[in-house]
């Protein structure tokens, strides 16, 4: 069998909390990516989409991307999908089509061009998909056309979407992927960045998303990052684990002073020696929030992002309001119920409502 590799979701370009650092992260990520994916000698490279973070590129990430691209080419042959985060505005896409214009074995699988069909030996490979679509009605209808008489005796289907049960909103049902499933040989999407097998498909068709090459968020601490490999059969891929850069995302509750706080946030930072690292507390303060240490740059050292999050659990009763129009009476009622005597801002918030809002 000719074997085939998907690489998802390396967002080249992003400078996370604007750090440079970040910029460096994804590029190393997406080159140990495609170096690894190339010394497999793969039949077929397939990008799932969100290879740039940004519709319009910097121009240092776009030739990272073109220079890999091009060296993909030069050993086998690449499929592009478009994703979410290279499409703008009213276009259906941005600069991805281009990257078909470059090198004639690289292919971009877009809804002028959703059919993309390859021989190996003797037999023809059909890759099949369209550019990310955010409106489901549409995502689906286009899902459906796609799949009736596929000319490929494997039939492929790449994606970039959230499918229902794995991201929301999401843009195709189950029902939608079930209905055309048997038409297809393996299904793999890219979007969702946490590597897994689409589980509710699995006994209709082999389904997986490949999984991201760099986190792009704290939210995905957990996620092993890295791409996916068919080498024997379609059933059995392997999960190539690529080194992202260590992450660590702490959350805990806490019941004391700041003093006390102060000390158990240096102890948590100091034990999670990760360029990375978040630490959120949901904090039941005895005492003043401005004494909890805000200036963690000593502790930066290192680091790359650290971020510390300090949520005081609210002592005061709960406000609660039944108009959400704002009016002069609301306003009124705020500092009334508030308990905050402050009539001098209660008139100028009064005045400044009529004249700028009312
Ligand atoms: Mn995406």
């Amino acid at each position: 069998m000719a074997s085939i590799v998907f690489i998802g979701d390396s967002h080249l370009g992003y400078r996370h909390r604007f750090k440079s650092q970040r910029l460096r992260d994804y590029s190393k990520a997406f080159e140990e990516a495609v170096r690894k994916a190339l010394n497999l000698k793969p039949t077929f490279m397939v990008f799932t989409g969100d290879l740039l973070h940004h519709p319009k590129p910097d121009p240092v990430s776009m030739r990272t991307v073109l220079k890999k691209l091009l060296e993909a080419a030069s050993q086998c042959q690449v499929i592009v999908c478009i994703g979410n985060h290279e499409i703008e505005g009213h276009l259906g896409t941005t600069y991805s089509p281009i990257y078909s214009e470059v090198h004639d074995r690289i292919h971009v699988l877009s809804s002028e061009n959703p059919h993309v069909l390859l021989n190996v030996g003797r037999k023809t490979y059909g890759f099949h998909g369209f550019e990310y679509t955010r409106n489901r009605e549409r995502a689906e209808e286009k899902l459906r056309g796609l799949s009736s008489n596929l000319e490929g005796d494997v039939n492929i289907l790449c994606l970039h979407q959230a499918i229902e049960r794995y991201l929301s909103p999401y843009e195709i049902s189950l029902a939608a992927l079930r209905e055309v499933a048997p038409n297809y040989d393996l299904i793999v999407s890219g979007h969702v960045h946490k590597h897994q097998p689409i589980k509710e498909l699995m006994e209709v068709k082999p389904a997986y998303y490949c999984g991201s090459t760099e986190r792009i968020s704290f939210n995905e601490a957990d996620n092993r990052n890295g791409f996916l490999c068919f080498e024997d059969d379609l059933h059995s891929p392997r999960f190539i684990k690529v080194e992202s850069a260590p992450m660590s995302s702490v959350r805990f509750e806490f019941k004391g002073s700041p003093e006390e706080l102060n000390n158990r946030l240096e102890g948590v930072i100091n034990s999670h020696n990760v360029p990375l690292l978040r630490v959120d507390v949901d904090a039941d303060l005895q005492g003043d929030l401005l004494d909890v240490r805000r200036d963690w740059t000593t502790f930066e050292h290192g680091r790359t992002i650290l971020d510390v999050n300090v949520v005081p659990r609210s002592r005061e009763f709960e406000l609660e309001f039944e108009r959400v129009e704002l009016s002069e009476d609301l306003i009124r009622e705020y500092f009334e119920k508030s308990g905050n005597g402050n009539k001098e801002l209660e008139e100028l918030c009064v005045d400044l409502f009529q004249r700028y809002a009312a």
